[in-house]
């Protein structure tokens, strides 16, 4: 059976998120509002074709894409830069690569126990999130 990572799901712990959102360079006033939060994750997956909703209470960001296959991503209400993504499967893992102005920028989601996880990176800098189901 296939990973699937479809479901709602619920922030429950954010290692580093500071150091992920000073790399992009997300100012002050935006982090102190943005580490507050716990924002939901709804992702609805349909073999390799995923939408990813993360949603809170200051800003949200849609996210659609098809393993495999590249696309422009404009992070629109993040840091606003626009970079070419591409997301492959490592064994059960989603790993994305988003390729411009920042150096190792990426993110990989994976299934463990009933959690959900995400590593986000960004330069030097790795936060770790994990998700619990609605
Ligand atoms: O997740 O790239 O699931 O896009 C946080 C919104 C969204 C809260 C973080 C406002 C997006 C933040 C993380 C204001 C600066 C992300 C991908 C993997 C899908």
């Amino acid at each position: 059976m296939p990973v699937d990572f479809s479901g709602t799901w619920n922030l429950v712990s954010n290692d580093n998120f500071e150091g992920y959102m000073v790399a992009l360079g997300i100012d002050f006033a935006t982090r102190k509002i943005a580490k507050m939060l716990k924002p939901q994750k709804v992702i609805k997956q349909d073999g390799d074709s995923f939408y990813i909703h993360t949603t809170s209470t200051f800003r949200d960001y849609l996210l659609e894409f098809k393993v495999g296959e590249e696309f422009e991503e404009d992070n629109k209400g993040l840091d606003n830069r626009k970079c070419k993504s591409l997301v492959t499967w490592e064994n059960d893992k989603l790993v994305c690569v988003q390729t411009g102005e920042k150096k190792n920028r990426g993110w990989t989601h994976w299934l463990e126990g009933d959690d959900l996880h995400l590593e986000l990176r960004c330069e030097n800098q790795v936060c770790r999130q994990v998700f619990k189901r609605a």
